[in-house]
C-alpha cells in the first residue's frame, strides 16, 4: 500500500497528496502514440491547457519522438518545436516539464519556464546534460535507458529484468548525483518500452514497489505503449488496437502504479487517469 512516505517529494516541485498526473504534449510529426496532432505551437499550447483542465498536475513537452526505430531530430528543430510551447504554457501558470536528451534544449526550456527536465537517457545521450541540470538547479528524471531508439529493441535482453533495471538505475543515479544534481531533485523511471519487450514491461509493473529501494520518487509512463497493445490483443485478432485505443488500459496501469506508491504517472489522455489516481488516494485514505 502506498503512503506519502513511499511516494516522496521532489525539491523544487509542488507537493501533491496523491500520485501526480503528468500530461504529455508531443510537438512531433511522428510520435507513435499521438503522432502529428499537436505539431503546431498554438495547437500544442491549447492541448496542454486542455490537459490541465482535465486534471493534469503538470505537462511534459517533448519535441523528439522516441518510438522504437525513430531517427533523431536535429537540435535546432527540437528547439524550434519545444521552446515556444514551454513558454506559452509556463506563462499560463502551468508546471512544465521538458522531455529532451539535449542539454541545450534543457537549458533553454528552463529559461523559458520549465521546472523539470525529463531525459529518457538519464543523462547518457549528451555529456553536457548533467552539468546543465546541476547548474540550473532543477529536478531531473533519470529513466532506465540502454541506447537510442534505432537500436533499443535489440538491447531488450535480461536475466532478471527487475534486478537489472534497479541496478542500472542505481548506477545512473550515482553518476547524476556525482555530477552535481542534488539527490532531493532526482526522480527515477523504469523506462517502460525502452529496450524492453511486453513481458519485461509487465514484470516491471508487477514489481514497481521494489523500485522504492532506490529511495527516490518514481515516475511511471505506460501510456499507450506496445505492451498494452499486446495485453489487449484478443485471441485470433489480426493486430493490437492502435495506440489511441489504449487509454482505458493506461488508466488501469495508473491505478496500479498509484497503489504501488508511484510519485507520478505520465499519460497522453488525462481524464481517466486523473480519476484513477483519485480513487487510489481515497482507497489509501480508507485503509
Ligand atoms: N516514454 C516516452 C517519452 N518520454 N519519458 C519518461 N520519463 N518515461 C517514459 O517512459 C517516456 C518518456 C515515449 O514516447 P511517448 O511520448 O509517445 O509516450
Amino acid at each position: 500500500m502506498s503512503t506519502s512516505r513511499t511516494r516522496g517529494t521532489v525539491r523544487g516541485l509542488p507537493e501533491w497528496d496523491r500520485c501526480a498526473v503528468m500530461g504529455v504534449v508531443n510537438v512531433t510529426p511522428d510520435s507513435f502514440s499521438d503522432g502529428g496532432r499537436w505539431f503546431d505551437t498554438t495547437v500544442a499550447v491549447k492541448h496542454g491547457l486542455h490537459l490541465m483542465s482535465e486534471g493534469a498536475d503538470l505537462v511534459d513537452v517533448g519535441g523528439e519522438s522516441t518510438r522504437p526505430g525513430a531517427s533523431r531530430v536535429d537540435e535546432a528543430e527540437e528547439l524550434r518545436r519545444v521552446i515556444p510551447v514551454v513558454k506559452g504554457l509556463a506563462s499560463e501558470g502551468v508546471t512544465v516539464s521538458v522531455d529532451t536528451m539535449r542539454a541545450r534544449v534543457a537549458e533553454q526550456a528552463v529559461a523559458a519556464g520549465a521546472v523539470l527536465v525529463n531525459d529518457v537517457s538519464g543523462g547518457l545521450a549528451d555529456p553536457d546534460m548533467i552539468p546543465a541540470v546541476a547548474a540550473a538547479e532543477v529536478p531531473f528524471v533519470v529513466m532506465h535507458w540502454r541506447g537510442f531508439s534505432e537500436s533499443m529493441n535489440s538491447r531488450a535482453v535480461y536475466g532478471d529484468v527487475v534486478a537489472e533495471v534497479i541496478d542500472e538505475l542505481r548506477q545512473r543515479m550515482e553518476a547524476v548525483i556525482a555530477g552535481g544534481v542534488a539527490p532531493e531533485r532526482v526522480v527515477i523511471d523504469p523506462g517502460l518500452g525502452f529496450a524492453k519487450d511486453a513481458a519485461h514491461d509487465l514484470k516491471l509493473v508487477a514489481h514497481l514497489t521494489e523500485l522504492h529501494a532506490l529511495g527516490r520518487p518514481l515516475l511511471v509512463a505506460a501510456s499507450r505503449k506496445r505492451f498494452l497493445g499486446h495485453v489487449l490483443t484478443g485471441p485470433g485478432a489480426a493486430a493490437p488496437p492502435p495506440a489511441r485505443e489504449r487509454d482505458a488500459a493506461t488508466a488501469a496501469v495508473s491505478a496500479l502504479a498509484a497503489q504501488a506508491g508511484a510519485w507520478a504517472v505520465r499519460v497522453h489522455e488525462v481524464r481517466a487517469t486523473a480519476d484513477a489516481v483519485r480513487v487510489a488516494r481515497a482507497v489509501e485514505g480508507a485503509a
